[in-house]
């Protein structure tokens, strides 16, 4: 049996090693939290810096403008969006001025610049020619009484710019009543065009619905890359 006084004692000294111990731990943790604390410093102010420059991870990427035209309602935001987003989208908003999206692929910073297509804005069109790497002009294939304003617009901007690409998007071509992308070769005279401009007609559906088609949107954005990525 052991005294009562000495079983005092033992429990006091004990308590005491276990205050000492408790102690020490803390000033390990601090220290370690304190080490850590610092690489995530450095590790955050890493990326901001990277964001802050547009070179994630070390690589830089190369700029490209690809400029975005065609009539009011021939389909511009709906080829941005889908470019751009793989998600549904009901409703699209008639574009007042200006509409933008932004892509990196490839090693490219791709930016959409879409200027809006009814007769004011239209105005602004050559304004943005001189930057653009690459002409997209949207058609609506079937509004058949504004192909011809359509046909006057894109023929004006292209005696602008002589050697700037062009992509032309006979889209809607889900609707029952569009013109064949042969019919639209004809009625926007691209016939005429000079062989040195590098001219493309593709049948296009911004739509959800069409984006695992033949007339994918998806089309536009793997020849997009493809003719940015060249040197
Ligand atoms: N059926 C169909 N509707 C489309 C297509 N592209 C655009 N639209 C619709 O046409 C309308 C005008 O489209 P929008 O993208 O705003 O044209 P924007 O004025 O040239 O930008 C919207 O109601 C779109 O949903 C398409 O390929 N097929
Ligand atoms: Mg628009």
């Amino acid at each position: 049996m052991v005294p009562r006084g000495v079983l005092r004692v033992l429990t006091l000294a004990l308590a005491a090693a276990l205050a000492a111990l408790g102690s020490l731990l803390l000033i390990a943790w601090k220290l370690y939290l304190r080490g850590t604390d610092t690489d995530r410093d450095g590790w955050w102010e890493r990326e901001l810096r990277e964001l802050q420059d547009g070179a994630p991870h070390g690589d830089t990427l190369d700029w490209r403008q690809v400029l975005v035209l065609g009539l009011d309602g021939a389909g511009k935001s709906s080829v941005l969006h889908y470019i751009c987003s793989q998600t549904a989208r009901e409703r699209m908003a008639p574009t007042l001025g200006f509409n933008s999206a932004q892509l990196c692929i490839g090693g490219l910073e791709i930016d959409l610049l879409e200027v809006g297509g009814s007769q004011n804005p239209r105005s602004y069109w050559p304004l943005y020619l001189g930057q653009a790497h690459v002409l997209v002009f949207v058609v609506d294939s079937v509004d058949r009484p504004r192909l011809l304003t359509a046909r006057q617009e894109l023929h004006t901007l292209l005696a602008m710019e002589p050697r700037l690409p062009l992509v032309v998007l006979a889209n809607k071509q889900d609707k029952s009543d569009a013109l064949s992308v042969a019919e639209l070769w004809e009625e926007l005279a691209l016939h005429t065009l000079s062989e040195q401009r590098e001219v493309f007609l593709l049948p296009t559906s911004a739509t959800w619905a069409s984006l695992s088609t033949d007339t994918s949107i998806l089309h536009v954005k793997n020849l997009l890359v493809t003719l940015l990525s060249r040197p």
